[in-house]
């Protein structure tokens, strides 16, 4: 037990480690290997930059020595909001190499998450763009320090881009180059600076942030151990090997893309990195075609507009083997569909960022691909499905699924309330998902017990929003649940009791983002109601409300 978050019970860590699960090599040392092995395989493409895997090697050691000059030191914490551009995995790999633990955020989150992160993690530094798609993250940033009374714990900001003139920022380019803050110590050839010690394998390599159901979003603690056998396994599955080409369109600082097997599981295989700016098909493709991508990953709201490209274009996507789908259920119809559409073998991914990740197979027959969300991809992965009562289901019934496994956390970071609440007391995580198991091992998505919408992937946590929904004026009392939606396969929608002239879902939208939140947790639709329907114990009846949702 450290202070932050439990770790795993010795003999469970033993096991994992005699299993050959936890190697006991850091992101560092991993790095270290590949560049030796192959330091002339190309290891990252964005635009018409590239980088060998001897070229990233050495970049992040600069970058590393950088971030040491400006006094980032083992255990560290920083939020780290990039886009998808290939400084994020300099950054990722040089922040591993000092033992500093990047806290990812999503290019789409505003003040009011970035602010949540900041003060959870007790980060010193922040990682940000200077603009990305029509927003300023500077001023984001600084709106965020003058709203935390003290300034909080951040010392620093690193900008991918053009820092301005505050005193905060640091140009990202300038650490690079060995010349941030007129350190001019450093010069654009440092030798490697690799101070003895550093962080051991069992250490907080990355903290991700949670879907979240009560309240603020918790973060997850991944340590190098776990979060490197969730990658190289996932990999395995999927026959990744040094000729495999990812393209990385959704968010590289989601789970998926980082490691399910995404950006790492390729890298661990030898394979090169393709870095997408956007997820559009009309980005895509072209990339597809140029790089000769074999494999890469999408939620299923994409889905559709990768389907009607690929067949109103003539881009060539025969390279494309691998099409990940994730995040969010993808209906059965649509997977069957998929894989002639674009030629590709479809794999479905159920995953969480809290550890657990299924995969249906590749030589899975059709079945199984197109109705199934895979099944675990360790031999140690421990599946429970309980009733209500916590009690396990017969075979095949559908139930909560709890999990525990070598790289499912045991805890939440500098959570301790609530872990008692999320985790049973044998180390289990109550997913908030319900399942039903096949013979075969296949997990089914059928439904949720956890108060989240899954917009597409995006996960919103109702108590949140309705919680910012209460602070307006005219909002008496509000719920948030979901309704089945054509587009997002889920949209939230907003239950009002008015104390005054209700506002419709725009004048909300303005109002919630005025409040700093991000855009895809403001409600899709706003039905005003006279009085919430309570359940039995005098809560607010939300199974009711799903029930009583009129079409948009
Ligand atoms: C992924 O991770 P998170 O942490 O954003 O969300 C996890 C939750 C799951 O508990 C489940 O409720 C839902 O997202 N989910 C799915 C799903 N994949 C995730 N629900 C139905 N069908 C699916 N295929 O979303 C994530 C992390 C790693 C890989 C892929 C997805």
């Amino acid at each position: 037990m450290t202070t932050t978050h439990p770790g795993w019970p010795g003999d469970a860590a033993e096991r994992y480690r005699a299993a050959g699960h936890w190697t006991g090599r850091t992101f560092g040392d991993l790095l270290d290997i590949w560049a030796a092995d192959r330091p002339l395989r190309t290891a990252l493409v964005d635009g018409d930059r590239c980088w060998t895997y001897s070229r990233l090697q050495a970049d992040v050691d600069r970058l590393a020595a950088g971030l040491r000059r400006l006094g980032l030191r083992q255990g560290d914490r920083v939020v780290v909001q990039l886009p998808n551009r290939a400084e994020f995995v300099l950054l990722w790999f040089a922040l591993q190499r000092i033992g500093a633990v990047p806290v990812h955020a999503m290019p789409g989150h505003r003040r009011t998450e970035i602010g949540h992160l900041l003060h959870v993690s007790g980060a010193t530094v922040c990682v940000i763009p200077d603009r990305h798609a029509r927003f300023d993250y500077r001023k984001m940033l600084l709106e965020v320090l003058a709203g935390q009374p003290g300034g909080g714990t951040l010392r620093r900001a690193i900008v991918l881009g053009d820092p301005g003139n505050h005193p905060l920022f640091t140009a990202f380019g300038d650490l690079l180059a060995g010349t941030a803050d007129g350190l001019a110590h450093g010069s654009a050839d440092v030798p490697r600076d690799r101070p003895q010690g550093g962080p051991a394998a069992g250490d907080l390599a990355l903290l991700l942030h949670s879907g979240g159901t009560t309240g603020l979003p918790k973060l997850i603690p991944r340590t190098h151990d776990d979060y490197a056998y969730n990658a190289r396994a996932a990999a395995e599955i999927c026959g990744l090997g040094d000729d495999s080409v990812y393209l990385a369109v959704l968010p590289i600082a989601f789970n998926f893309t980082l490691a399910c097997p995404g950006v790492l599981g390729t890298l661990t295989a030898g394979g090169t990195v393709v870095v997408s700016p956007d997820p559009s098909p009309q980005t895509a493709f072209p990339l597809i075609e140029r790089e000769r991508v074999t494999i890469t990953s999408l939620t299923p709201p994409l889905v559709p507009h990768w389907m009607d490209e690929a067949a109103s274009t003539g881009a060539d996507l025969s390279s494309l083997k691998v099409l990940q789908v994730g995040g969010a259920r993808l209906p059965d119809d649509v997977a069957r569909a998929l894989g002639p559409a674009l030629g590709v073998t479809v794999q479905q991914v159920f995953g969480m960022a809290e550890g657990l990740i299924n995969l249906t197979r590749l030589d899975d027959p059709e079945d199984l691909v197109c109705t199934t969300q895979g099944r675990p991809i360790s031999p140690d992965d421990e599946i429970l499905v309980v009733d209500s009562g916590g009690a396990p289901v017969p075979d095949g019934v559908a139930g909560e699924l709890l999990t525990r496994g070598p790289y499912t956390p045991r805890g939440y970071y500098r959570a301790e309330a609530h872990n008692r609440v999320a985790f049973t007391a044998d180390g289990f995580y109550r997913t908030g998902d319900v399942v039903r198991v096949l013979p075969s091992g296949h997990l089914v998505v059928v439904g949720r017990v956890k108060d989240q919408i899954n917009r597409g992937g995006e996960k919103i946590a109702a108590a949140e929003v309705e919680e910012h929904l209460l602070a307006h004026p005219a909002i008496a009392s509000a719920a948030l649940v979901g309704a089945p939606d054509e587009r997002w396969g889920e949209r939230s929608v907003a239950f009002l009791v008015s104390s005054g002239d209700l506002p419709g879902t725009r004048e909300l939208a303005a109002f919630l983002k005025e409040r700093g939140l991000a855009g895809y947790k403001s409600p899709d639709q706003v039905v005003e109601v006279a009085a919430m329907p309570l359940t039995p114990v005098g809560k607010i009846d939300k199974q009711a409300l799903a029930e009583m949702v009129p079409p948009m």
